[in-house]
């Protein structure tokens, strides 16, 4: 894992739609605009940052695989993924870097069964409920420690 290297942003199933799902629980920024913010903040640090979306488990865990040795740390907003999917909480250890995970939403405050997250355990820290500034706060803790 490269010191001081690129921190990966990935985010999951139906956060292409960033901006016009749901506005009232999501916020109006779109999900460029959020790669956007994350850009800022790792440069705020001389950092770089890499960024994938997928709608796809699958696409999401093989871009995970590919991170190992070439990324210092990850932030991963896994949406749906993220209160059902052992697959991508075991291919998240695999890169062997620190992790984020960001939710917009106050994931707690919602739904019982988004209360569950399977990538919580191996995260080093959970954002949620900070909007997209999560996405920042996660990129300017990631710089500090990787
Ligand atoms: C995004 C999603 O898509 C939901 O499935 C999660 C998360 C919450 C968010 O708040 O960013 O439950």
């Amino acid at each position: 894992m490269p010191e001081k290297g690129p921190i990966l942003v990935l985010n999951g199933p139906n956060l292409n739609m960033l901006g016009t799902r749901q506005p009232e629980v999501y916020g109006r920024e779109t999900l460029s605009d959020v790669v956007e913010l994350c850009k800022d903040a790792a440069a705020r640090h001389g950092r770089e940052i890499e960024s994938f979306q997928s709608n796809s488990e699958g696409a999401l865990i093989d871009r995970i695989h590919q991170a190992r040795g070439a990324v210092s740390a990850i932030v991963i907003n896994p949406g749906g993924l993220t209160h059902t999917s052992v697959a991508l909480r075991d291919a998240l250890v695999i890169p062997e870097v620190p992790i984020i995970e960001v939710h917009i939403s106050n994931v707690h405050a919602r739904e019982e069964f988004r209360h569950r997250s399977f990538v919580s355990a191996i995260a080093s820290g959970v954002v949620c409920g900070l909007g997209v500034y999560g996405y920042v706060a996660a990129i300017e803790r990631l710089a500090q420690i990787t």
